[in-house]
């Protein structure tokens, strides 16, 4: 078993990490920056490191340092979090070599769905439905040009090495085809250092619907149901639900059964998510995320599986503990995200909270590290907590939230807080009838 585990992150999926070694009796070791001396994951590990300056590339994403901090601690084992260091394939392969457990995905999982075009190809070698376009890498102008005749405008080119939405170009008629797929071409090159692009057809207004699951890497792979994280505003998610207020009981086993069974056969390793489209009742795969997500809460409350406590499970070697019969699905669960933002504008607003509290009582979870007399720094990610309730139905749990965001104060700066105010009495939302421009729809009518 794991004994110590080195927790390579910061804010609240640090001290989400540890509370679920502490439970497991694991000893923890914190990381910090410089700017980070006073925060609670480093408060509430056993031991801390200083890993160095505020800037993540000194610090949070600078190798050398955390696998000194590795050695030095005796870890055994590292737990990446998201985003930073937890999808570098790079980085899995240097922990390997120097006998740390990465509780993640094999390098080679993280490195094959890391480049968006080996990853729909394999998503489609599975049986996972994709969207439809290009079989591969678009190399020139006519065959992009036929591609585009086959399956009809609009249609989207997209980098191989982007994904989250970085390095795509929308392409309404043939006539704009050339320009568009030399911009992303060019645009993928200086982003990536990777011209490779593809082509699929444009999806007007779908939902995102994302599918969670666990496997042990000897073929035994189930899935957690899906998430539907529509509501986005720029690519960032604010508000996710599990279930989908769209998605059946029948349709979330069949669509968990053939991602479940895919990563069966692919061997993988550890918690994953398969991102879709959902448009008009059907599934489209867009990307595959190697990491526990932000949003993963929503599908604990709903499954009560702990997913930290299996992936470290996991990847202590153990077989997949639960069966698919074992996962039950109980009500629902909304999360909101709680930044250091504008409810308005979303402008950065770091700085000194003069007063806390946190929502409590039936259903409230709040998984945040931030307390009464806490700075935020400037350096980081504006995310500074997480709300999520759970409730026996939908409905439930929107009053629930809308409760839960009464008692929530943090004073001394602005937060989303006010935000999602507002949603939890839009008839839209209480409907459930949203896709992934809504927000973006919402937020610009509001401001005039
Ligand atoms: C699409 C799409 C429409 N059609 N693909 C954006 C992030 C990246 N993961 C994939 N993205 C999209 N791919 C086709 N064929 C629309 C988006 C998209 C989007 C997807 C999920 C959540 C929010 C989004 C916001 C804008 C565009």
């Amino acid at each position: 078993m794991i004994k110590k585990v080195l927790i390579a992150n910061r804010g609240e999926i640090a001290l989400r990490v540890l509370r679920a070694c502490k439970e497991l009796g694991i000893k923890t070791v914190a990381v910090h920056s410089t700017a980070d001396a006073d925060t609670m994951h480093v408060r509430l590990a056993d031991e801390s490191v200083c890993i160095g300056p505020p800037p993540s590339r000194d610090s949070y994403l600078n190798i050398q340092q955390i696998v000194a901090a590795c050695e030095i601690s005796g870890a055994d084992a590292l737990h990446p979090g998201y985003g930073f260091l937890a999808e570098n394939a790079k980085f899995a392969d240097i922990l390997a070599a120097h006998n740390i457990t990465f509780i993640g995905p094999t390098a080679d999982h993280i490195r094959l769905m890391g480049d968006k075009i080996s990853a729909k190809k394999t998503a489609q070698e599975l049986g996972i439905p994709i969207v439809p376009g290009s079989a591969g890498a678009v190399n020139d102008e006519a065959q992009a040009l036929k591609i585009a005749a086959e399956i009809g405008y609009p249609v989207l080119i997209k980098a191989s090495a982007g994904g989250g939405g970085r390095g795509m170009k929308t392409v309404r008629q043939a006539e704009e085809l050339s320009l568009a797929l030399n911009a992303a071409r060019s645009e993928a090159a200086a982003a990536f250092g990777d011209d490779s692009v593809y082509i699929e057809k444009y999806l007007e207004r779908p939902r995102h619907i994302e599918v969670q699951i666990l496997a042990d890497g000897r073929g035994n792979a189930i899935h957690l149901g899906e998430r539907d994280c529509s509501l986005q505003r720029r690519h960032q998610k604010l508000w996710e639900e599990a279930g989908s207020p769209v998605i059946n009981t029948e349709q979330r086993a069949k669509i968990g059964k053939i991602v479940a069974d895919a990563c069966a056969r692919l061997q993988y390793r550890g918690a994953g998510t398969i991102e879709f489209l959902y448009e008009n009742g059907a599934f489209y795969f867009i990307e595959m995320n190697t990491r526990l997500q932000v949003e993963h809460p929503v599908t604990e409350a709903v499954t009560g599986i702990d997913l930290v406590q299996e992936q470290i499970r996991i990847a202590a070697g153990e077989d997949l503990a639960l069966r698919q019969e074992d996962v039950r699905f109980t009500g629902h669960a909304i999360e909101c995200r709680i930044n250091a933002e504008d409810p308005v504008h979303f402008t950065p607003s770091p700085g000194l909270i003069t007063h806390f509290h946190a929502p409590g009582g039936f259903g409230v979870r709040v998984d945040s590290g931030v307390y009464s007399g806490y700075r935020i720094p400037p350096y980081y990610d504006s995310l500074i907590g997480k709300l999520i309730v759970h409730g026996k139905d939908r409905q439930q749990s929107i009053m629930r939230l809308k409760r839960a965001l009464d008692e929530f104060v943090v004073d001394g700066i602005r937060t989303t807080v006010p935000l999602f105010q507002d949603l939890v009495n839009n008839p839209d939302i209480i409907k459930g009838d949203y896709d992934i421009h809504w927000l973006e729809r919402y937020l610009s009518q509001k401001s005039v």
